[in-house]
């Protein structure tokens, strides 16, 4: 095929690079963040769920908790009946944790996850609060893929401190299925070459697109396997179920050609560190949260984004989150109110013994510096010492927020 005659979006597959994520029992992660002693046990999350009694469902289970039966969507009393609560059997390694959710703790980790996704691929398409696909096509190559994997699992492990499995395909559908195939802590590369081979033995409910009565429609034919599906006769597939038959067809011979249509705008950049255990020495949380500053900052920049909230995090023993956050008058470009707010919303905490810190500018803005970009005009904004700031005249308002309130969206 010759370039020309390439659809536009739909390159030659071999050219591209796709990564997925998706975070590994992602709430009960985020619980286990908080509450260090769950690690390693059957973890519970109840939507509805009040602690002590028997209402609403599985949110979801840790793995180890799956392995008593507990999955997503199952009441919460059925769920009890195969694992039942530690707090009331003391001791017994066969009970386990059962927490409420706490969707803004979840929202405000997840956002963590993102801001670094955002950082590693060229371009993002989030998918809910816990899964997105990075386009790596120009950040990484075959050869070097599953290094480059691991560094994005690793990136999310350390700056934040939850598990994601990763998969790395040349389309998207693939990409999924091989983040999916390892699950927890996976990391499935599938080559180009491999594509095929990979996807045969798959399940076709497993087929992103397949839901269950076409599977068993599916099976009706003998079509069990995505390998199945991928030699199965086009024609007939088209005729029963149209141009979903065609594209399903596709997606099981790897013959996706989606591009990964960056969603979701970044809502925040943000940066954080951790100390060894906790620390008592104030001036190195500053020097931290100074460090910090400075590279959100040059990240808002080099994104083109302009920030309408600064604000910290401030991460205390047991694992008490406390958000602080300014919001100015209007968007702003300006590593040096980065510093100078971060350091005063700091200093309510001076005296106490900190885990964590953070550095988070949000409710963004990209719409004038791409204009400023389309006029071919960049050149003299920062002429008065770093800061372009089209608005600045008051002070901002301090504002308090509770961790994480940026509303559930796009869950796919
Ligand atoms: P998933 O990624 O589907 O599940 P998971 O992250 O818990 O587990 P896995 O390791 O298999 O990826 O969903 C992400 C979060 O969304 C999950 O932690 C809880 C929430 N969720 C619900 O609230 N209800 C549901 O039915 C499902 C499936 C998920
Ligand atoms: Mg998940």
């Amino acid at each position: 095929m010759v370039d020309g005659e390439r659809l536009p979006g739909a390159p030659d597959r071999a050219e591209r690079i796709v990564l997925h994520v998706d975070m590994d029992c992602f709430y009960a992660s985020c619980e286990r963040m908080r509450e260090p002693e769950l690690r390693g046990e059957p973890v519970v999350v109840g939507m509805g769920y009040e602690p002590g009694e028997t209402v609403g469902a599985v949110a979801t289970a840790s793995y180890e908790a799956r392995e008593y039966g507990v999955e997503s969507a199952q009441a919460i009393g059925a769920a009890l009946e195969n694992l039942p609560r530690r707090a009331e059997n003391p001791g017994d390694p066969d009970a386990g944790y059962y927490r409420p959710v706490d969707l803004d703790f979840y929202q405000e980790v997840g956002s963590d996850v993102k801001d670094i996704l955002y950082d590693l691929g060229d371009t993002v398409r989030e998918v809910s609060i816990d899964e997105a696909y990075l386009d790596v096509t120009e950040r990484t190559a075959w050869d070097v893929a599953e290094g480059f994997a691991r560094h994005v699992k690793q990136r999310i492990a350390r700056e934040v401190g939850v598990p994601a499995s990763v998969g790395v395909a040349p389309d998207m559908s693939t990409a999924k299925l091989a983040s999916d195939h390892d699950k927890p802590d996976g990391l499935v590369v599938v080559e180009p070459d491999d594509v095929r081979e990979f996807l045969a033995p798959i399940d076709v409910a497993d087929v992103h697109g397949i839901g269950p009565v076409r599977a068993r429609e599916l099976r009706e034919m003998d079509i069990e396997t995505a390998g199945d599906l991928a030699s199965a006769d086009p024609y007939e597939l088209a005729d029963r179920f149209g141009d979903r038959g065609r594209d399903l067809y596709r997606r099981a011979r790897g013959e996706d050609n989606r591009p990964v249509e960056p969603r979701g705008k970044p809502k925040s950049l943000s940066r954080e560190s951790a100390f060894d255990g906790a620390t008592d020495d104030f001036e190195r949380v500053r020097e931290q949260v100074a460090t910090l500053a400075e590279a959100v900052a040059d990240r808002a920049t080099r994104k083109n984004a302009f920030y309408r909230t600064i604000g910290v995090k401030v991460v205390t023993p047991p694992y008490d989150v406390h958000t602080r956050a300014e919001s100015l008058p209007g968007p702003v470009d300006d590593p040096a109110l980065v510093d100078d707010r971060t350091q005063d919303l700091l200093g309510e905490f001076e005296g106490e013994s900190v885990r964590k810190v953070g550095v988070r500018v949000s409710n963004l803005d990209f719409s004038e510096r791409e204009q400023t970009n389309l006029d071919g005009f960049g050149g003299d904004e920062s002429a008065d010492g770093g800061g372009r700031d089209p608005t600045r005249g008051g002070r901002g308002t301090n504002e308090r927020q509770n961790s994480g309130q940026v509303s559930l969206e796009d869950f796919e």
